[in-house]
């Protein structure tokens, strides 16, 4: 009886796209097989300089391709394993699990011309075929070259030439662009549900803000917001904020910082914005008011919370939202932020939100003690209240 084939897709699948299903589909119909393993890449060696996407994305967005095609199945054991990954240990682990199949192990011909350098090449051969896909067997004539012990176990296919790269979907995803019928439409909404190959230097929307605050800000302030955004964007992943409004209030939260003083009372006076006794005598206590209602006005921002982080960040208020919370703290520990006792917060920060809020804001207070300083009510309102919450928390 005949066995039964099976090709495996190894691959970094950053992200997968309709290049590697069409290859897929084609070889399999070629080759009568039974099913196409495929198998996203652990920490390849050979891409060791390269940043690659969470692993867990990659595995998902595979898993969204592939699925409706009951030939197709997708295997964890790269993923899985620790350390580097050699394709030599995964062929050999695949022919334990699958003693009775054919196998043919799918690569691409550049990937082909590169295998002398894999780990121990030669045993690959032991476990599986390799199938080269190739776009013209014109470019092919010399494949076998070097390889005359194996001569059996190479196979070469032409495929349907489809110039889709993941390079080149990272880019279209950075810049805003489609890539509609690049990749499955599955895949397409995991990206944008998941803001995979999206970074905020990149991205257009903020990017138009980015380089209005590069014009306002003095450089270090404008660093500063870039840190800001980065500690904003790790503490909204730990604390399960939505992160996308955490890198908004961020990038929002110090634009009006460098205006001077009168250009602040007379831009309160012009929008209509009342400011406290306390407040219009000192322009550090007026930054965050009149920068909400530049994100408001000017931005278009309409989300309450985001509008109220950007509002309270340097006071904090009694019951603040996470959100609030979160950009207070990122204020604080953004990675230029260099006071003594920064890195002992930080790591509180990453344990408990609210002990670190009130440590922050206790510096804060001690800071405007030494300097003399008024202490606006809503600062002290802030830290008293989340005293109250957190031993309530202990007592009930
Ligand atoms: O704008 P940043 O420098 O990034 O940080 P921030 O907005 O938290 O603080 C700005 C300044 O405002 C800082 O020097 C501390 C000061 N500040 C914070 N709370 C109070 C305050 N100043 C007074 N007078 N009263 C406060 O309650
Ligand atoms: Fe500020
Ligand atoms: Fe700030």
């Amino acid at each position: 009886m005949k066995k039964p084939v099976m090709g495996i897709m190894g691959g970094t699948f950053d992200p997968i796209h309709n290049g590697h299903l069409i290859i897929a589909e084609t070889v399999s119909n070629l080759y009568n097989m039974d099913k196409v393993l495929f198998i996203p890449s652990g920490d390849p060696p050979h891409k060791q300089n390269l940043k690659i996407t969470e692993k867990e994305d990659r595995y998902e967005m595979v898993k969204y391709a592939i699925a409706g095609n009951e030939k197709f199945s997708i295997s964890r054991i790269e993923l899985d394993r620790k350390g580097k990954t050699y394709t030599i240990d995964t062929v050999k682990e695949l022919n334990d699990m699958y003693p009775e199949y054919e196998k043919f192990f799918i690569m691409g011909e550049d990937a082909f011309r590169q295998l002398k350098t894999w780990k121990d090449y030669e045993k690959i051969f032991s476990y599986t075929n390799i199938l080269i896909v190739t776009r013209s067997f014109n470019m092919t004539m010399d494949i076998h070259k070097g390889f005359d012990d194996f001569c059996s176990k190479i196979y070469v296919t032409k495929t349907p030439f489809i110039e889709i790269s993941s390079t080149h979907i990272r880019e279209k995803v950075e810049k805003n662009q489609s890539i509609r019928y690049l990749v499955p439409k599955e895949v397409e909404d995991y990206i944008k549900r998941n803001k995979i190959y999206i970074n905020l230097e990149n991205s257009n929307k903020n990017n138009l803000v980015l380089s209005d605050l590069k014009n306002k800000l003095k450089p270090k302030r404008y660093k500063h917001v870039l840190g800001v955004i980065e500690a904003a964007k790790s503490l909204s992943l730990k604390w399960n904020v939505d992160q996308e409004k955490a890198e908004i209030a961020a990038l929002f939260h110090d634009f009006s910082k460098n205006m001077d003083f009168e250009d602040m009372t007379r831009y309160a006076a012009e929008n209509e914005i009342t400011f406290d006794k306390i407040e219009s005598s000192n322009k550090e206590l007026m930054h965050g008011r009149i920068a909400r209602d530049i994100a408001y006005k000017k931005y278009f921002i309409t989300d309450e919370d985001i509008l109220n982080s950007i509002e309270y960040h340097t006071t904090g208020r009694r019951g603040m939202s996470k959100l609030e919370k979160l950009i207070f703290l990122a204020d604080y520990i953004e990675p230029n932020r260099s006071f003594p006792g920064v890195d002992k917060l930080r790591d509180i920060s990453f344990k408990n939100l609210d002990k670190a809020l009130i440590d922050a804001i206790d510096g804060t207070i001690e800071h405007l003690i030494q300097m003399g300083e008024i202490i606006h009510p809503r600062t002290l309102e802030a830290r008293n209240y989340l005293i109250e919450e957190l031993s309530n928390q202990r007592g009930g």
